[in-house]
């Protein structure tokens, strides 16, 4: 059976809707970033970086959201999660997903969980890259109603991490970001990310 490593609320849900979304068999096991257990011999033995997400296959372990949410959606094709057979619809998708590892994470990841924390102009320089990186998203990277247009897709769970966690902050201005205001409610009422929300124990945002 697949285990998904993860901590509540922290960027490995992404890979839990995955899972949940695609009806895999799977999981779970926390691992509490706060108390440091990333670091544990135990936890740097399945994923060397010391942070979540891993997956535990029967082949080994996958790390990075990207790579674990194509691999859910190729080993569960009937959940058409991803465009599987359109090479460039699946290249759309992995584009956003590696925008979002690459860019978006980095950039909201700096301003609100840097350590020790950002302080004055640093914290507001840090905050106005960030939400460049959303005006691009709101602009540019919502087809509409999902990430990629009428199918929802591996990208929208993933996107929705660093909605929730700029709406958190009281960062999601609804008028300049209306349309990832509208998404993330959208990727929250669905039922596998409730399923999900309940089980990392995390409320809807
Ligand atoms: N690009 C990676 C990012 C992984 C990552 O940075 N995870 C964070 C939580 S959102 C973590 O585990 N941090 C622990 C630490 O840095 O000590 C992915 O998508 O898997």
């Amino acid at each position: 059976m697949l285990k998904l490593y993860y901590s509540p609320g922290a960027c490995a849900i992404a890979s839990h809707i995955g899972l949940e979304e695609a009806g895999a068999d799977y999981e779970i096991e926390k691992i509490d970033l706060r108390a440091g257990q990333q670091r544990t011999p135990e936890y740097l033995a399945i994923n060397p970086a010391g942070v979540t997400p891993a997956l535990q296959t029967s082949e080994g372990v996958i790390t990075q959201n990207a790579a674990i949410l194509t691999y859910v959606a190729q080993t569960h094709p009937q959940a058409g999660l991803a465009n599987l057979n359109d090479p460039f619809q699946f290249a759309r998708l992995q584009a956003v997903n590696g925008w979002l590892a690459s860019s978006l994470h980095p950039a909201i990841g700096k301003a609100l969980f840097s350590r020790p924390a950002l302080e004055g102009e640093a914290k507001d320089d840090a905050v106005k890259v960030a939400l460049e990186k959303y005006d691009l998203a709101e602009n540019h990277m919502l087809a509409g109603p999902w990430v990629l247009g009428e199918d929802y897709s591996m990208a929208d769970g993933y996107l929705m991490v660093f909605t929730r966690w700029a709406r958190q902050a009281a960062l999601l201005d609804t008028t300049r970001f209306a349309k990832l205001n509208d998404h993330l409610d959208r990727v929250q009422a669905r039922p596998a990310v409730q399923r999900v929300l309940a089980a990392e124990g995390i409320q809807a945002v």
